[in-house]
């Protein structure tokens, strides 16, 4: 018998609502895995120092490249197709903000950890990410992020402000879909105004989180492009290599929201410890569904005071900002799984969409 004792998660939570590059990168470590990521999207496929390139379990590799993809109507009529896949070369987003770009030279990664002294530097330079727009925990309640230790006790109370960090670790960035259309490899598609904030995030709260890495994406359209975004569909995007990547399998869960890479043989490269890889949506984003998740009363398609919630959706984000309950709504679930065999010269090779 194969153990398969190690099981290795991946969880995506999910909201929707050029010029030179700024890149930067940072190697997220969290017991034995290792994740080097960039500030424009890229997860694991990223060269930061030997042997850093993939996700790695105990420093083998577990998944090769990882990113996300993007499809939908801007303006009810153009389609559009974008994302982050290293393999195929799609590679549609750059640092920074549409909102915020006059901050877009400070658009790189930021990196919190619970370890960091409170009020110190890590806390001081995410004035610059909250610049770009990322959360904080406004103690005082005055709107900005301020950072200061006001009783001088050297801990945190609640009624001073403090960043977003979320379990031991956080490592924060945003990206645009500003690659214009002729560096592009879908050669139609434009920039649509999408801009993402990305999370990535670790907890050792409990034994099985020690495996584990979350991503939460906060994706964004701006309007600045496109008034409208219809139709929108996302898919987590993964190349995932267990050790030798040539007897690797795949499949999918739909009762947890999860595709898996796992063997039935022991990998060359792991042995008797061969792992498996899950990639699961956590939290999908919000959506109101009329006749499904409310009652319409006044027929208008929006969810409003007159109308009957049918279900509640929520928003986790974190022990400190709590979470926010959203009647008359849904998280969407996984909707579709697929494996895509690239080159008829490799087997069984697999990619979550
Ligand atoms: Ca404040
Ligand atoms: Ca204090
Ligand atoms: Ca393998
Ligand atoms: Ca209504």
């Amino acid at each position: 018998m194969i153990s398969m004792k190690t099981f290795l998660f991946i969880l995506f939570f999910l909201s929707l609502s050029l010029s030179a590059q700024n890149i930067s990168k940072y190697n997220f470590k969290h017991h034995d895995l290792t994740l080097p990521i960039d500030n424009r999207g890229i997860l694991a496929d990223t060269d930061l120092y030997e042997y850093t390139d993939q996700m790695r379990y105990k420093s083998k590799p577990v998944i090769y490249s990882s990113g996300f993809m993007l499809s939908g109507l801007a303006n009810d009529s153009l389609l559009w197709v974008n994302g982050v896949i290293t393999v195929e070369r799609n590679e549609d987003y750059v640092p920074g903000s549409y909102k915020h770009s006059e901050f877009d030279s400070l658009a790189k990664i930021y990196v919190l950890k619970n370890s960091d002294a409170p009020f110190g530097d890590s806390w001081q330079n995410w004035k610059d990410a909250v610049k770009l727009g990322a959360d904080f925990y406004d103690g005082d309640n005055d709107g900005l992020y301020n950072p200061v230790d006001k009783n001088s006790n050297g801990k945190w109370d609640t009624d001073e402000d403090r960043p977003d960090l979320l379990g031991d670790q956080t490592a924060w960035c945003v990206y645009k879909d500003a690659v214009p259309n002729g560096d592009r490899n879908f050669f139609n598609s434009q920039p649509v105004g999408i801009e993402i904030q990305q999370t990535v995030f670790a907890s050792s709260i409990n034994e099985s989180f020690e495996n584990t890495i979350f991503v939460r994406y906060r994706i964004e359209n701006t309007g600045i492009i496109s008034d409208n975004l219809d139709s929108v569909y996302f898919s987590v995007y993964s190349d995932p290599d267990l050790g030798l990547y040539k007897d690797d399998l795949v499949g999918c869960d739909t009762l947890i929201d999860a595709g898996y890479v796992y063997q039935t043989i022991q990998d060359s490269s792991f042995m008797e410890n061969t792992p498996s890889v899950i990639i699961q949506f956590a939290q999908g984003p919000i959506s109101f569904l009329s006749g499904e998740t409310f009652i319409d009363h006044n027929n208008n398609g929006i969810f409003d005071s007159t109308d009957t919630p049918l279900s509640v959706g929520y928003n986790n984000k974190g022990s400190v900002l709590g979470s926010d309950k959203i009647t008359g709504a849904v998280n969407l679930r996984m909707t579709s799984f697929s494996n895509f065999l690239p080159f008829t010269n490799w087997t069984n090779n697999a990619y979550f969409r």
